[in-house]
């Protein structure tokens, strides 16, 4: 045990580090002008530059500093991502750091199960006891962690090589996995890579920009706001179930069933076919398997599709009009297709689409996944999960061979086979294969599908780790051990937005207590398992970002041309891949110019399969579809932040509430306001009604900001992405204490 506690002088040299006052180099900060940066001077401001630690838009807030701390701060005017706007969650940014129950200490269960303030050097030497005896016991299967879309790539990478190469944890997964994994996997099956191809300039370029499954207005308002700057008078087109904040600033919506998308969208496909909007050249030149994809969907007829989707035959005829007019159509899609469980096959009917129409590697084109969170992307290039550091393949031998070398680690250290996804961790708790688990930066036990099973499941744990900035989520309180963590503006490093843009995020606040950063987590954990020797060049957060530009080095997603921070401060953020200064002066990129796409023999492909049966349809005990997502603007996520802002808490509901088509409510008896009862199969809560004509008959929606919601969702996924289908359950609507259902 005593070959774990690190030397007492290394020891006080890092918690100097960790308590110390903010950093020199923000008080006298070339970054503060944004622009203007003076080389070879440091020029003392009273303002600093960060990339929003919220959603994956990524503008930059310009913080204003007294004494070195953040006080207030405004929308930069002079990033290319947001261009002086912000919205309610990046303007309350700082207030939500000053909370009573931010974690200050660690916390440790004691044997009445209370957890009780203990130190870094306890907690650090539980943790690495308590998982070294039970990988001992129980075998290299026997411990996971769970991650997030909201760290650092610093802090992504340390978590991935310190989980997998220093302590041989098998599995670990991420938030991202609810969000963005089906994306993933639509890409990398259609391009060979997963590569969001757009910038945002697309959304001021496109003539027509088609939405599915996706609510802008709530979710990205930034991004939104682009869209407003077209100058194009543009036709936007919305898909979504539910007439959205969106879809009433569109010019057409298609208020399609849920779940039908995929047999409309190969509809429109034969459609375009039928109407000679192939273009022929490029399908021939830069694609693979439209031959097979044309005959495939002969099956999809108007009628069927008009049949199937709720739609009428000359709204799909006029949708398809919409898009062969267009030059430069772009598709955009969010949660509303990634969370199903047919989500991949859902996305690459709109890859496919561009792809037959020539929509893709010109301005203003592209099959478009926006992402969720402020690093989803990041997560997914850098977390060392579902993929090897930096876009590589753990199954790939020379991959590992390249990543242990630069890592100056030994190449046995990284695993030859990939890990278990989100579900299949959570499914191994429940079977008692998995005894530890690690939880950083995620609200699992409110934003995981399924809460009763899940809730039951870790209650089997022989030991629960949650890293947290809040004492008090509900993951927390089952914890036997609270890491405190420092959260957005108590730390330093890099974020990757929506369009690859990898920009800065920095230390303006002191993080309360002892709370600190995840990558000085990470460090004193590696310490203390006795594998700091791994970490020897991971000093800084800028050192490891150096390191990770090398890792990706001759990958689509290339960085190595920038040499440190400076220039991503310099440039206003630099998008993916930046090989060269030959990039130069450039602001927006988008990908796929040259037709060149990441498949070994340089084409896209078609990739489609007949739509499946819903998991749940609605039955006459189980009336109604369920559909969940964002609530507001002003709301993120499980709340744990943005219920700390006076400001936001005026802009939201206050309970959990269910939005009741009118007909419907009128057919209950149902007012707004008046407390409803919402079962599925899983579960039942109580919610407000909300009587509204945005939601259709038969349908209801919740938003996830409340836990009621997940009680009530039912675990499936989709088996290429393994994507949780969020959006999707029967369940029954009724009054309180009333045994009558509907
Ligand atoms: N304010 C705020 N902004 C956020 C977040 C937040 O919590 N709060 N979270 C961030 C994150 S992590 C993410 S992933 C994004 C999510 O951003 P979005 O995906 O835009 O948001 P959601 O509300 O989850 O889902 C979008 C829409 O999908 C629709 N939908 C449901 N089922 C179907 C269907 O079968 N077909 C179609 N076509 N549509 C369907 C829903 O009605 C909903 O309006 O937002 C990010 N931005
Ligand atoms: N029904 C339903 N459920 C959903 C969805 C839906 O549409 N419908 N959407 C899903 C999607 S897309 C997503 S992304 C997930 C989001 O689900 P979660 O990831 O669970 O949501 P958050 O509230 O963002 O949780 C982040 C946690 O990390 C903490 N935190 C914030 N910053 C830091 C930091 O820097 N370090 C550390 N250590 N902790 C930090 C916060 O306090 C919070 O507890 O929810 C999913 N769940
Ligand atoms: S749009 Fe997203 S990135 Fe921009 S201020 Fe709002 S939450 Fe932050
Ligand atoms: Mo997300």
């Amino acid at each position: 045990m005593n070959a774990l506690i690190p030397e007492r002088t290394k020891k006080n040299s890092l918690l100097r580090e960790w308590n110390g006052p903010l950093t020199q180099d923000l008080v006298l900060n070339p970054g503060g002008f944004g622009l203007g940066k003076v080389p070879g001077r440091l020029q003392p401001t009273n303002t600093v530059d960060s990339v929003c630690g919220f959603c994956a838009t990524g503008c930059s807030l310009r913080v204003h500093l007294k004494d070195g701390e953040g006080v207030n701060l405004s929308a930069n005017p002079s990033y290319p991502v947001n261009i002086g706007m912000a919205c309610p969650k990046g303007w309350e940014a700082l207030r939500v750091l000053d909370a009573p129950d931010r974690a200050t200490t660690p916390l440790l269960k004691d044997a009445s199960g209370k957890l009780q303030a203990v130190s870094w050097e306890t907690a650090a030497s539980t943790f690495a006891a308590k998982f070294k005896e039970i990988q001992q016991k129980h075998g290299p299967d026997s411990l996971a962690w769970l991650g997030t879309g909201q760290i650092t790539n610093e802090e992504f990478a340390f978590l991935g090589a310190l989980g997998k190469f220093g302590m041989g944890i098998r599995h670990g997964d991420g938030n991202t996995r609810q969000c963005m994994a089906t994306a993933v996997a639509a890409y990398k099956q259609s391009f060979g890579f997963d590569a969001p191809p757009y910038s945002y300039q697309d959304f001021e370029d496109s003539d027509v920009l088609v939405f599915v499954g996706a609510n802008p207005c709530i979710a990205h308002p930034i991004m939104w706001q682009r869209v407003m700057r077209n100058p194009h008078n543009p036709e936007i087109i919305v898909v979504d179930p539910r007439r959205t904040e969106t879809a009433n600033s569109a010019t057409q919506h298609y208020a399609i069933a849920p779940k039908s998308d995929l047999s409309l969208f190969y509809g429109i496909a034969r459609e375009l076919i039928e109407r000679g909007q192939v273009k022929r050249d490029f399908v021939e030149q830069h694609t693979e398997g439209f031959e097979e994809f044309e005959t495939f969907v002969q099956d999809y007829t108007l009628e069927k599709v008009s049949e199937e989707s709720g739609l009428s035959i000359a709204e799909i005829e006029r949708f398809v009009e919409s898009i062969a007019a267009g030059k430069r159509v772009s598709i955009w899609w969010t949660m509303g297709v990634n969370q199903s469980y047919e989500g991949v096959r859902l996305a690459q009917s709109l890859i496919n689409i561009c792809l037959m129409t020539g929509n893709i590697g010109r301005p203003g084109t592209g099959a478009n996944s926006i992402t969720g969170q402020c690093n989803a992307m990041g997560s997914r290039l850098f977390s060392n999960t579902s993929s090897l550091l930096g876009g590589h393949d753990f199954l790939q031998d020379e991959h590992r061979e390249k990543v242990a070398g630069i890592l100056k680690i030994d190449v046995s250290k990284i695993p030859n086979e990939n890990c278990w996804a989100y579900d299949q961790i959570v499914q191994g708790v429940e079977d008692g294969r998995i005894k530890g688990l690690w939880i950083i930066a995620t609200n699992s036990a409110h934003s995981w599908i399924g809460q009763g099973r899940f809730r039951e499941a870790v209650e089997k744990l022989e030991f629960l780790v949650v890293q947290d900035m809040y004492h008090s989520t509900e993951t927390a309180q089952l914890a036997d051990l609270v890491l405190p963590a420092a959260g957005w503006g108590e730390k330093e490093g890099t974020f990757i937005n929506s369009e690859r843009r990898i920009g800065r995020t920095r230390k303006v606040h002191k993080a309360p207590g002892q709370a600190l950063s995840d990558f000085n987590i990470f460090r004193i954990l590696a310490n203390y398992w006795g594998c700091s020797d791994l970490f020897k060049d991971w000093r800084s957060p800028e050192s490891v970002f150096k390191i990770l530009t090398r890792i990706t080095e001759g990958r689509p997603c290339d960085i190595s041309g920038i040499d440190g921070y400076d220039l991503l401060v310099e440039k206003r953020g630099i998008q993916w891949p930046y090989r060269s200064e030959k990039m130069d002066g450039e602001t927006h990129r988008s990908l796929f110019s040259d037709g060149v796409f990441y498949r070994k023999n340089g084409r896209a492909k078609f990739v489609f399969d007949h739509p499946k049966p819903l998991p749940e349809p609605v039955c006459s005990d189980y009336p109604y579809v369920l559909l969940t997502g964002r609530g507001t603007s002003a709301q993120w996520h499980t709340q744990t932040r943005t219920s700390k802002s006076d400001v936001l808490r005026k802009l939201y509901p206050k309970d959990a509430y269910v939005e009741v088509n009118v007909d419907d409510a009128k057919a209950l008896g149902v007012s707004s306001g008046d407390c409803v009862v919402v079962s599925s199969r899983r579960g039942t809560v109580k919610a407000k009604a909300f009587v509204t004509p945005t939601v259709q008959a038969g349908q209801l929606f919740m938003s996830m900001h409340y836990a009621e919601t997940n009680y009530l969702t039912k675990p499936d996924f989709d088996p290429y992405s393994r994507q949780p289908s969020y959006k999707h359950c029967a369940v029954r609507l009724s009054l309180p204490d009333s045994a009558a259902v509907q």
